[in-house]
């Protein structure tokens, strides 16, 4: 195997052996044939000058799958790439005699072996591109598809779809084949990459606002009441929505865990007073949080890491999720899940056990934030606000991301943090005041609402008449993690973004040369020491 998709890769150049995230070398392989697979369908489609809906949801389910954290099964793996041959077999019909296709859209296994073979061969790995910028660019531009993906699924699950998206993610994915691509071609890839990023994004916010209502200020309860409870984690609202009209007036609450959090800032959540509030905090800490529940646990998406077996038998996946050994939820043609069993198995165990008490204040996507532009517009012009630092993004495992803390609680008090995605775990449950009533840390949503943040800048430039979205008194701190967060650097670049802080370390998948490139046309940088960023980013020395 080699894999250095995401940011906690081995030694940061690429795990090996096995992933740090717990995959195994076998099922690295397999997917890596997937997206290999994906690539041969994309390819057909684009020959025949066409694809069906079957497929784009199959491509885009399939992208999701092989996200960092998500599915870690090698059966599943191998049924979605037999699928994949079968669609791309039947549409290859459709083609007449003599066109000549590459090898991801002609090979056929005769049976597993041949797919498991197939998936530990040279040809399918990441290192099968020998030239170590255009792979870094192939891959950058693999994982912000698959970021697209994962977004563009979550909007078809609730009825919103994108043709051009699709057809971008094939012509992406087939340019990624394309020896005759130069360095600067796939460069102008990668952006057009962050333009789609920011398509999908946008199509998404419509998704939740438009079924869920415009997210409000919350304070989302972080304690615990004295019934059964099932937690649920990961981004589908659909799945959430679900859940919560199967288990009214059952006696079971439902708290959330990680990136459902924002959730509660919905208007059509509010009903549910069952709805009891967040259990925990980022994905990397649930082997202890999921422990201590007590109940059943659904993972709709990314973040799963491997269970301990002290709840292995109340945990549950979901979606594009799977874990060998662990059940799933299946969904009927129309995306209903049947939760009942797990309802059953709730009301058997033990209330959750208190890990804290308080709340989250959050809700603070582009509607409502804009709903206080006024007093924000005033705050700056004052001087009350000195500045907005974006610190969206991720968290994970390493104390490397303590950092973050230390930044937050390090920044003046006339600076104001806008956060979106799982890093806000680091620092939301700090104390640190607010500015005018203004909160110092306005938490926009999941790392999909980073688009929040946008509409919200783009729409204070217009507020103070600026030309260039980077005369805005913002600056970026941004914590990485896996590929969706690829997809949304990607868009914050395409917007002309400038001199964002990425870390806390850059990505392995970048080469030298790429690197260079990206520090000079965007000033990217990566982080130091707290003190040095806050000079760097708040004083501008
Ligand atoms: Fe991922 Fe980051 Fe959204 Fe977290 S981009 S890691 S679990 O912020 O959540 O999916
Ligand atoms: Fe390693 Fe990350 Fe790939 Fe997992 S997803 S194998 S941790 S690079």
């Amino acid at each position: 195997m080699f894999c250095y998709q995401c940011q906690e890769t081995a030694r940061n150049t690429g795990c090996t052996v096995v992933g740090v995230c717990g995959k195994k070398d076998n099922v690295a392989n397999l997917q890596d044939l997937l997206v290999y697979t994906i690539k041969g369908l994309a390819y057909v489609c684009e020959k025949v000058g066409r694809s069906t809906k079957e497929i784009d949801r199959y491509i885009v389910d399939s992208l999701f799958a092989t996200i960092t954290n998500v599915n870690f099964d090698d059966r599943d793996i191998i049924e979605k790439i037999k699928r994949g041959i079968e669609l791309r077999e039947n549409l290859k019909k459709e083609l007449p005699n003599g066109v000549e296709l590459p090898d991801c859209a002609t090979w056929i296994p005769e049976n597993e072996e041949d797919i498991v073979k197939k998936a530990n061969s040279e040809e399918v790995s990441i290192l099968a591109t020998e030239d170590e910028d255009i792979r870094s660019l192939r891959e950058l531009i693999t994982y912000g598809v698959k970021g697209i993906g994962a977004y563009l699924h979550h909007a078809m699950v609730l009825g919103y779809n994108d043709e051009n998206i699709h057809k971008f993610i094939k012509k992406a994915l087939i340019s990624t084949m394309d020896d005759n691509l130069s360095v600067d071609d796939l460069l102008a890839l990668a952006l057009e990459t962050g333009k789609y990023a920011v398509d999908t994004l946008a199509l998404l916010d419509k998704a939740h606002t438009e079924t869920y209502g415009h997210p409000k200020i919350t304070e989302v309860n972080i304690g615990v009441r004295n019934n059964p409870g099932i937690l649920i984690s990961g981004h589908d609202l659909k799945t959430l929505e679900q859940l919560l009209e199967q288990t009214k007036s059952t006696g079971v609450d439902v708290y959330t865990h990680c990136e459902m959090l924002p959730a509660h800032y919905y208007p059509a959540f509010k009903k549910y007073d069952h709805f009891v509030g967040n259990y925990g905090s980022a994905w990397h800490r649930q082997r202890e949080e999921f422990e201590a529940f007590n109940g059943p646990i659904i993972i709709t998406t990314n973040c799963l890491v491997p269970p301990k077996d002290s709840y292995k038998n109340r945990l549950y996946t979901t979606g594009c999720v799977s874990y060998p050994g662990v059940k799933r939820i299946p969904e009927d043609e129309n995306g209903n899940k049947d939760f009942s069993e797990i309802i059953e198995q709730a009301k058997k165990c033990a209330p959750p056990k208190e890990l804290e008490r308080g709340k989250i204040v959050g809700g603070f996507a582009h509607n409502q934030v804009l709903s206080l532009a006024d007093k924000i517009v005033e705050a700056v012009k004052s001087g009350a606000i000195r500045k907005f630092v974006v610190m969206a993004g991720c968290d994970g495992r390493h104390s490397s991301r303590d950092y973050y803390t230390e930044f937050a609680k390090a920044l003046p008090k006339d600076t104001v943090i806008l956060t979106a995605g799982c890093a806000k775990y680091r620092y939301i449950k700090l104390d640190l005041g607010d500015i005018n009533g203004i909160p110092r840390v306005l938490d926009a949503g999941q790392c999909n609402d980073s688009y929040s943040l946008v509409v919200v800048a783009l729409k204070l430039k217009e507020a103070f008449n600026l030309e260039d979205i980077n005369q805005l008194p913002i600056v970026y701190n941004i914590a990485w993690y896996e590929q969706k967060a690829v997809a949304v650097l990607l868009a914050l670049l395409y917007l002309g973004i400038k001199n964002i802080l990425l870390g806390p370390t850059l990505p392995a998948f970048l080469s030298p040369n790429v690197t260079k490139v990206l520090v000079d046309k965007f000033g990217i940088g990566t982080i130091s020491t707290v003190e040095e960023d806050i000079k760097r980013l708040i004083y501008d020395e």
